[in-house]
C-alpha cells in the first residue's frame, strides 16, 4: 500500500512482537495476550511511534529546503523528543513550542524526561502556558512565522504529526508489518489495543487493518479526555489517509472503536487504576509504560480482559508506542514504586 511513497528510515525495522504470558496468566489465562514493542523501534533517543510517521514525513521537509523542524506538544511531550532528535539526525535546526497541557505539578515536571533529552538535542524550547487542546494552535503557527521573521525556512509538523497531509501513512506501514510477522507465526491478531490522543496512529491502523477487514479489530483507548475531538480527528485523518494510499473503500464511522472510560481525571493525569496498570505490566513482564499513554491504553486493556470483553481465546495486540521518558516528570507519584 505504500510503494509509492518515499520513506527515509529512522528506525531499526520491524519491531518485535512478544508474548506477555506472565500478565496474561495474572489475567486468567483465557486471552493471549502480546505487544509489538515499537517503543524499542529506532536508536534516535528512546524512540517511540512519531518516527514510524517521521519516516514518511523527512522527504518531503528534505525536499522542501527546510532549514527548521518546528512542532508543538505538552511540556513532557513524546512527540516533540522525537522531532528534536530527527532534526539533530539531519543536521536541521529544531523549534518547539510546548504547552501546558497537563494539570499535574511535579517539581520536575519541566526539567526531566522528554523536554530533558530535546534540550540536550538542542531544540529550541518555547514553554507557554496554554491548556491541552489537539488542534491546531496560535503559539505554533507564531512559532513558524518567527522562524521566517529570523531568515529561516520553516517546516511545519503539527502535534504528533498527525494531521499532517503524510502523518497516516506510518501506522499504515505497522499494519502490513503485522501481518507479515502474522504469516511467520501461524496465526492473526483478534484485536489490536493501541491508545488515541492526537489520532494518526489510529487512523493509520484503521486504513491499514480495514485492507483485511479488520478496521474494527482495532481497539482505541482514548487518553485525551476530549473524544469527540479526538474522533472526528481520527475519522479524518483515515479517509484522507485511505484516498491517499488509494484503499479502494471508504472508512465508516462505525469501523472507529474509541473507548472512552479511561482518560479520567483528565490527559496527562494518571488515576489510581492507570497506577495499578503500569505497576502490573511493570512487575509480570519488566514492561514500563508512561502514566499519558501507554499507562492509560495498558489500564483500558487489562480492565477489557477482566470484563470479557475479549471472546476467551483470542490473542490481543498491545500496540506499545513508546513515551516511557514521560515517567521521570511523576518522580512523586511513583517515589515508593
Ligand atoms: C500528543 C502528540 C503526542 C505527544 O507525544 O506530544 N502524542
Amino acid at each position: 500500500m505504500l510503494q509509492k511513497f518515499e520513506r527515509y528510515p529512522l528506525t531499526f525495522g520491524p519491531t518485535p512482537i512478544e508474548k506477555l504470558g506472565r500478565l496474561s496468566e495474572h489475567l486468567g489465562g483465557a486471552v493471549e495476550l502480546y505487544a509489538k514493542r515499537d517503543d524499542c523501534n529506532s536508536g534516535l533517543a528512546f524512540g517511540g511511534n512519531k518516527l514510524r510517521k517521521l519516516e514518511y514525513i523527512v522527504p518531503d521537509a528534505i525536499a522542501s529546503n527546510a532549514d527548521t523542524l518546528v512542532t508543538i506538544g505538552g511540556v513532557q511531550s513524546n512527540h516533540t523528543r522525537q522531532v528534536a532528535a530527527v532534526a539533530a539526525k539531519l543536521g536541521m535546526k529544531c523549534r518547539l513550542v510546548q504547552e501546558s497541557w497537563v494539570p499535574f505539578e511535579d517539581a520536575v515536571y519541566d526539567r526531566v524526561g522528554n523536554i530533558l533529552m530535546s534540550r540536550v538535542m538542542g531544540a529550541e524550547i518555547e514553554l507557554v502556558d496554554e491548556g491541552f487542546d489537539i488542534g491546531i494552535r496560535e503559539s505554533w503557527e507564531r512559532a513558524i512565522e518567527d522562524v521566517k521573521a529570523r531568515g529561516g525556512k520553516p517546516y511545519p509538523i503539527p502535534a504528533g504529526a498527525s494531521v499532517h497531509r503524510l502523518g497516516g501513512l506510518g501506522y499504515v506501514g505497522f499494519a502490513e508489518e503485522v501481518r507479515a510477522q502474522e504469516a511467520e507465526l501461524g496465526f492473526a491478531f483478534d484485536y489490536i489495543v493501541v491508545c488515541t490522543v492526537t489520532g494518526s496512529t489510529h487512523a493509520g491502523m484503521l486504513v491499514g487493518f480495514a485492507r483485511d477487514g479488520r478496521a474494527d479489530r482495532v481497539v482505541g483507548i482514548d487518553a485525551s479526555g476530549t473524544p469527540a475531538q479526538t474522533r472526528a480527528q481520527v475519522m479524518e485523518i483515515a479517509r484522507n489517509t485511505a484516498a491517499l494510499v488509494e484503499l479502494g473503500r471508504d472508512i465508516a464511522d462505525d469501523d472507529l472503536v474509541l473507548l472512552e472510560d479511561y482518560a479520567h481525571p483528565a490527559y496527562g493525569v494518571p488515576s489510581a487504576e492507570t497506577n495499578e496498570a503500569i505497576r502490573l505490566a511493570a512487575r509480570t513482564e519488566g514492561m514500563m509504560t508512561d502514566p499519558v499513554y501507554e499507562g492509560k491504553s495498558m489500564q483500558g486493556m487489562i480492565d477489557l480482559v477482566r470484563k470479557g470483553y475479549f471472546p476467551p481465546g483470542s490473542r490481543v495486540l498491545y500496540a506499545h508506542l513508546g513515551g516511557v521518558p514521560a515517567i521521570n516528570g511523576y518522580s512523586y507519584v511513583y517515589r515508593n514504586g
